[in-house]
C-alpha cells in the first residue's frame, strides 16, 4: 500500500493518504531549535534539548488520532462543522477531506482541502531564531461567500523539564502564569523565580515563551488548558471550537494552552494570509520581535527559502544518480538529512525518545560522525574535541557525555565503562581526518575527562592500551559493560569477540595513522600487539563456519554451533570482514553463514535462533520478544555493516540485496508492512519470528542512519575520503551499468563518472581525470575552487 511519493525536484516526501500506519513525522529548525512533526501536525517543540528545553507537551504511547501538536481548527460559521487543517485530530471522511504533506527539509507544509474551503499551513524556523512560525493560508474556493473561524492552538509545557512536566505534577502544576500583553500570549513557567541563564538545566527558573499572530488580529484567545479543550473535551471536538469562542482565559497554575480565535470573511476565491510565532522569550521582547520579522508574505517567504537552503547546503556533499530511483530518493536528501538530525538530537527528540534520556551516548555518538564529518566537518570537529575530553587518562570513557555540564579535568570516574565505547575513535577519528585533509588534528593536545591531557594521538592508544589491559583468559578483551549489545551480560571477566574484532580495527588504524606520521616505535609497538591478538581471535574465536560472538565470565559460550539459542550473531561475522581478520575462502565462508542462518527479506537478523528459554542473566536480550531488537531483530544499526563486508568483498549483488531490504525508500508501496515512515530509517524491524515480521519501530534517531549512509556513499558508490584524495572503488549490482555522481570534497568539486559496461561489480580497471589515465583508485585531492572530471571504468 502506498501512502505517498518522493518528490526528488524539491526534496520533499509528500503524504497523500494522512491515515498513515503510524504517525510520520519530520524535523523542523535546526540544532538550537527544533520540532518533531508529523503529517498530522502532531509533535512538539523544544529549545537546545528535548529533555530540558521542551517546550510543548505531546503524549507519547498514544494512539494516533489522539496525539497533540501544532493545530489549526478551522469552522464553517454558517453550518458549525469544524475540522482541522490536518487530518487529525477531527478526522473528517477520507472522501469529503483532501489533504496533501509535503515533507521538506527543516520544514513540512499541510494543505487540505474541506468543504469548499483550503487551508494550507507551512511549519519551519527560521534559521538562527529561537521561534517557529506556521504560515496559514485559507481560500475560499467556493461560489458563495463564507464566514470561517481559524483557532490556532498550541500546548506549551508547565516546566521545561521534559520528566517534570510529565511526573512531577504535585509541582509542575502550580508554576504556569500566562497572560496576554500586547496582543501577545505569555506563557510563563516559574516566573516567581530568578533567571538563571547560564545554567540551563535548572529547571526551577524563571523562563517565558510566546505564542503571537503576525498579519492578522485575534477576536480573542485562550491560555488556559482547560478553557479551550473544555473539562471533558478532546483535542477532537475542543469546547472553544464547539462553542464558536474562545473566552480570554488565562493560567495561574494548572496548565497553559496558546490559541487564538480569529475570524475571516471570505468572498468566493478570496484567500488570507498570515502567521503563527511560537518560541522563547518574553511576548513583549522576543514575541514582538518575531512578530515583526515575520509580519509580511515576502518576509515569511524569504525565510522559509533560507531554512531550505540552510539544510540542502548541509546534505549535498555528495549527489548521485543511479540507475534506482529509491536509491537516489534516499542518497540525495533524507539519508544525510536523517544522518544530520540523529548527529543534533543523538537520541533524544523523536515520538518514541521521549525526553527521559539526555547527554551524548558515547559510542552511538561517534558513530554519528561518520556520516556529520563530510556533511559539516566544522561541527563534527567541535563535537568531536568534545568527546575526546570525553575519554578518561586510563582511555575508558565516560558512557554518556552531558554538553551542558562536562568539565574535562574534573569528571568524576563511573561505576561501569562499555567495552566498545573509545574503539569507535578508530572508526570516527580517521574519518574526520580524511574528509577535511587536517592531519594535524592528531597532533592537537586536548585534557581528558579525569586529568592530564594528550595529543588525539595519544587519546587513541590509551583507548587500545584500556582493552588490552582488560583482557581475558582466552586473550580477548572483557565486555565490561556492554560490548555495543546493551543485552549481552558479560561482565569484568567475559570476552567479547566484536570488540575483539574492533580493536583489530583499531590496532590496523593506528598502524596507518602512526605510518604517515612518521611514529615508527609506534608502528612496531602496534603491530607486535596486532599479531598477538590475530592470533588469540584465531584460536579462540572461530567456531568452524562462523566467528563467535563471546565467552561469558565462566566460560559460556554466545554465538556458537554448541548454543541452543543465539547460536549466530551477525556483528562478528561483519566485523571479521572489516576489521581485515577474514579474508579469502575464510571471509566467503563468513559471508554465506551470515547470510544463510541471518538474512531475511527485510534484513539481517542481528542473532538466530532468539533467546526464549536462556537464563536472562545470561542474555537479558530475552526480555524482548522473539526476533524483536537484541533478541534476534533486525537491528537497523548494522545492516550497514553487511552491505559494507559484502561490498569489501566485490559481492555487488549481495551487497545491493542487503541495502536494498534496509532502504526504507523500498518500503514505499508495502508501507502497510513496514509502517514507518519510507524516507527515515527506523532502529529495529521485527525479525523473521516475529508474528508481524518486517515491521520497523523507532524510526530517525538511530545509528541505521548514519551506517546506512555511510554504506551507500562508500561501499556502494565506493566514493571515500582518504588522507591523500578521494578514493573511488565502487561495488555496484551487476544490473547496474553505471552512475554518475558529484561530490564536494576539501573545497574542490569531482564529477564522478562510473561505468560498468559489462555488468562487473567490483574493480577499476581504468580511471582518468580530466581525460588523464591515473593508476590505482586514489584521486589526488585537487585544489580548492577546481573542478575534476573523473571517469571510472569497471571490468
Ligand atoms: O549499541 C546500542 C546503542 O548504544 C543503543 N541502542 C542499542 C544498541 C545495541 O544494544
Amino acid at each position: 500500500m502506498q501512502y505517498g511519493f518522493f518528490d526528488d525536484k524539491n526534496r520533499e516526501y509528500v503524504i497523500t493518504r494522512p491515515d498513515t500506519p503510524k504517525p510520520w513525522s519530520n524535523y523542523i529548525g535546526s540544532a538550537e531549535f527544533g520540532g518533531v512533526i508529523t503529517n498530522n501536525a502532531a509533535g512538539y517543540t523544544f529549545y537546545k534539548s528535548a529533555a530540558q528545553g521542551r517546550l510543548t507537551r505531546y503524549k507519547f504511547n498514544a494512539v494516533a488520532a489522539d496525539l497533540n501538536g501544532r493545530f489549526v481548527y478551522l469552522r464553517d460559521e454558517a453550518t458549525a462543522d469544524f475540522w482541522t487543517n490536518s487530518w487529525a485530530p477531527v478526522c473528517k471522511p477520507l472522501d469529503a477531506f483532501k489533504s496533501e504533506c509535503r515533507h521538506g527539509t527543516g520544514y513540512t507544509q499541510i494543505k487540505s482541502t474541506y468543504a469548499g474551503i483550503t487551508s494550507d499551513v507551512t511549519y519551519f524556523a527560521p534559521v538562527d531564531k529561537l521561534y517557529e512560525v506556521w504560515r496559514i493560508k485559507i481560500c475560499n474556493e467556493s461560489s458563495k461567500a463564507r464566514k470561517i473561524k481559524v483557532f490556532p492552538f498550541v500546548e506549551p509545557q508547565c516546566n521545561w523539564n521534559a520528566q517534570d512536566d510529565m511526573n512531577n505534577l504535585q509541582y509542575s502544576q502550580y508554576i504556569a502564569k500566562t497572560e496576554r500583553i500586547d496582543g501577545i500570549i505569555d506563557i510563563g513557567s516559574n516566573v516567581n523565580m530568578p533567571e538563571d541563564p547560564d545554567n540551563f538545566t535548572n529547571k526551577d527558573q524563571k523562563r517565558h515563551t510566546f505564542f503571537g499572530l503576525a498579519g492578522i488580529e485575534a477576536e480573542n484567545f485562550d491560555a488556559n488548558l482547560t478553557s479551550f479543550l473544555g473539562a471533558y473535551g478532546t483535542y477532537a471536538r475542543p469546547g472553544a471550537v464547539l462553542n464558536d469562542a474562545c473566552s480570554g482565559s488565562t493560567a495561574s497554575g494548572d496548565m497553559p494552552c496558546a490559541a487564538y480565535e480569529i475570524e475571516l470573511k471570505l468572498a468566493p476565491g478570496e484567500s488570507r494570509e498570515f502567521a503563527c510565532v511560537f518560541g522563547v522569550g518574553r511576548a513583549v521582547e522576543a514575541g514582538r520581535e518575531a512578530i515583526t520579522e515575520m509580519d509580511a508574505p515576502e518576509k515569511i517567504e524569504a525565510a522559509l527559502d533560507a531554512i531550505k537552503a540552510y539544510w540542502h547546503s548541509r546534505i549535498e556533499t555528495l549527489s548521485a544518480e543511479t540507475p534506482d530511483a529509491n536509491f537516489n530518493s534516499m542518497l540525495n536528501t533524507w539519508a544525510p538529512f536523517n544522518s544530520l538530525m540523529t548527529f543534533y538530537w543523538s537520541r533524544t527528540a523523536s515520538l518514541v525518545y521521549a525526553g527521559e534520556r539526555d547527554g551524548l551516548g558515547f559510542r552511538d555518538t561517534l558513530q554519528d560522525y561518520m556520516a556529520s564529518s563530510s556533511l559539516v566537518p566544522e561541527e563534527t570537529r567541535e563535537r568531536l574535541e568534545l568527546m575526546l575530553t570525553g575519554q578518561y587518562s586510563h582511555g575508558g570513557a565516560k558512557p554518556v557525555v552531558q554538553p551542558f555540564n562536562h568539565h574535562p579535568g574534573q569528571e568524576a570516574f563511573p561505576d561501569q565503562y562499555r567495552s566498545d565505547d573509545c574503539m569507535w575513535f578508530f572508526n570516527c577519528v580517521p574519518e574526520f581526518v580524511k574528509e577535511t585533509g587536517d592531519i594535524d588534528f592528531f597532533k592537537k593536545i586536548l585534557p581528558f575527562a579525569d586529568k592530564g591531557e594528550a595529543p588525539v594521538l595519544g587519546h587513541l592508544r590509551r583507548a587500545i592500551e584500556f582493552n588490552l589491559e582488560r583482557s581475558g583468559t582466552h586473550g580477548l578483551p572483557c565486555g565490561l559493560a556492554a560490548d555495543w549489545n546493551d543485552c549481552i551480560r558479560l561482565g569484568d571477566k567475559g570476552e567479547t569477540v566484536f570488540v575483539a574484532l574492533q580493536l583489530r580495527f583499531a590496532l590496523n588504524e593506528y598502524v596507518s595513522i602512526c605510518q604517515m606520521l612518521g611514529e615508527t616505535s609506534e608502528i612496531e609497538w602496534a603491530s607486535e600487539q596486532l599479531s598477538a591478538l590475530d592470533a588469540n581471535i584465531e584460536k579462540h574465536a572461530w567456531d568452524g563456519e562462523w566467528y563467535l560472538r563471546a565467552y561469558r565470565f565462566d566460560g559460556v559460550k554466545f554465538g556458537s554451533k554448541e548454543c541452543d539459542e543465539g547460536k549466530i550473531f551477525m556483528n562478528p561475522q561483519s566485523w571479521a570482514v572489516l576489521s581485515g581478520h577474514a579474508t579469502g575462502a575464510r571471509a566467503s565462508q563468513v559471508m554465506d553463514s551470515m547470510h544463510k542462518y541471518l538474512a531475511t527479506d527485510y534484513g539481517i537478523m542481528l542473532c538466530s535462533p532468539p533467546y526464549i528459554e536462556t537464563d536472562p542473566n545470561v542474555c537479558l536480550g530475552r526480555l524482548f520478544n522473539p526476533c524483536m531488537k537484541e533478541n534476534g531483530g533486525i537491528f537497523n544499526h548494522t545492516q550497514g555493516w553487511g552491505v559494507m563486508a559484502a561490498a569489501r568483498l566485490g559481492m555487488g549483488d549481495r551487497a545491493w540485496e542487503y541495502m536494498r531490504n534496509v532502504m526504507p525508500a523500498s518500503f514505499n508501496d508495502k508501507a502497510e508492512i513496514r509502517e514507518v515512515e519510507p524516507y527515515a530509517v527506523c532502529q529495529s524491524t521485527h525479525g523473521r519470528l516475529s508474528p508481524r515480521h518486517g515491521t520497523g519501530r523507532v524510526s530517525w534517531l538511530s545509528g541505521s542512519a548514519v551506517w546506512n549512509y555511510v554504506a551507500m556513499t562508500t561501499a556502494i558508490l565506493g566514493i571515500q575520503a582518504d588522507y591523500n584524495g578521494l578514493r573511488i572503488d565502487p561495488c555496484i549490482p551487476s544490473s547496474w551499468n553505471g552512475f554518475t555522481a558529484i561530490r564536494k570534497f576539501r573545497g574542490a568539486i569531482y564529477r564522478i563518472t562510473v561505468k560498468s559496461p559489462s555488468g562487473i561489480c567490483k574493480g577499476v580497471s581504468s580511471m582518468t581525470i580530466n581525460g588523464e589515465p591515473i593508476a590505482g583508485t586514489l584521486v589526488p585531492a585537487a585544489a580548492e575552487g577546481e573542478i575534476c572530471n573523473v571517469l571510472v571504468t569497471l571490468m
